[in-house]
């Protein structure tokens, strides 16, 4: 039985959730139920859309984004894990770590009660880049698909030593115009500026956008919202487990140098990453686990 058999046989449930593959071989599962419909890319359990029934699309996916074996999707949810950005020691391994672009497992599914539908996956490690990272570990990630869209990492330490790991959820958000937008829960924040050589800033206030934005917000663990007048909505990002926060957007150069952002894909994007990274980064002993939790909801302005 091909792979979409194997799949939807015991984890598909009805038109609820669905895998298929898409032209270029790529599993894709789809999830559709009565309060919201998401997209995953099996490859990195890497989501790609969310909407709420009643709200406009909220993720942002890049329109020249590639679904293709071993290559970063630009936009969506990408996993950044065991390290976020350069590795530190080796310059060759992928930045933000190879989850994203891995094998993931699908071990569980479920219709649940009250009308979401939960979706887990677990890093297929044997298979992957093993080499980069040879610490026994086991990585689960659930997504719960509803109004209300969350998601769980869970690191699992299984090995006989202490294991140090930065990671985030990466996440792209759809925004009006990023030029017209501001995002509450930073101010008073110390951030690492990676547009200006990461010297060491404090927020004063919103973040607003009038070029490009890099920066490492360091021990933020409160809600941010992402205020978005021009379409009368407000998008709440709450976290546990989850000391930094990553405000990006590669405004017009970047965006040029990077080719795969669409025309002026920058305009209608905002990363707001829920990350432990820099001097957040988590030493997990050995036997335990850490927990990265994170929840997205959509409120009329
Ligand atoms: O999270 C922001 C960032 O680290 C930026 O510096 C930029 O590199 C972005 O991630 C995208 O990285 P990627 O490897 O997906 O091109």
């Amino acid at each position: 039985m091909n792979n979409i058999t194997n799949l939807n046989n015991p984890f598909g449930i009805g038109k609820q959730l669905v895998f298929a593959t898409t032209p270029s071989g790529q599993t894709v599962i789809t999830i559709n139920n009565q309060q919201a419909s998401a997209t995953i890319a099996l490859q990195g359990a890497h989501l790609m859309s969310w909407q709420p029934v009643d709200a406009e699309a909220v993720i942002w996916l890049s329109a020249d984004a590639k679904l293709a074996p071993g290559k970063s999707i630009r936009g969506g949810m990408p996993i950044c894990w065991p390290w976020f950005g350069a590795h530190a020691t080796e310059p060759a391994f992928p930045a933000h770590g190879f989850a994203r672009t891995a094998d993931w497992d699908v071990i569980a599914s479920a219709s649940l009660p009250g009308g979401t539908t939960e979706i887990i996956f677990e890093l297929a490690l044997a298979n992957n880049a093993l080499t980069q990272w040879p610490n026994p570990t086991s990585v689960r990630y659930r997504i719960t698909v509803g109004k209300t869209l969350s998601m769980e990492l869970i690191t699992h330490n299984t090995g006989p030593t202490a294991i140090t790991i930065s990671e985030a959820l990466h996440t792209y958000f759809t925004v009006s115009d990023v030029r017209k937008i501001s995002i509450d829960g930073l101010d008073g924040c110390h951030y690492l500026d990676k547009v200006d050589e990461m010297k060491e800033r404090q927020q004063s206030g919103a973040v607003t956008f009038a070029g490009e934005v890099d920066r490492i917000y360091i021990d933020s663990e409160d809600d941010c919202i992402i205020h978005d007048p021009a379409l009368s909505r407000q998008i709440r990002i709450s976290k546990t487990g989850s000391r930094s926060t990553v405000v990006w957007n590669p405004w017009i150069e970047k965006s040029i140098q990077m080719g795969d952002m669409g025309e002026v894909g920058y305009l209608n994007m905002v990363c707001i990453e829920s990350a432990n990274a820099a001097d957040n980064s988590i030493t997990i002993p050995a036997g335990g686990e850490h927990r990265l939790t994170v929840n997205y909801s959509v409120e009329r302005a």
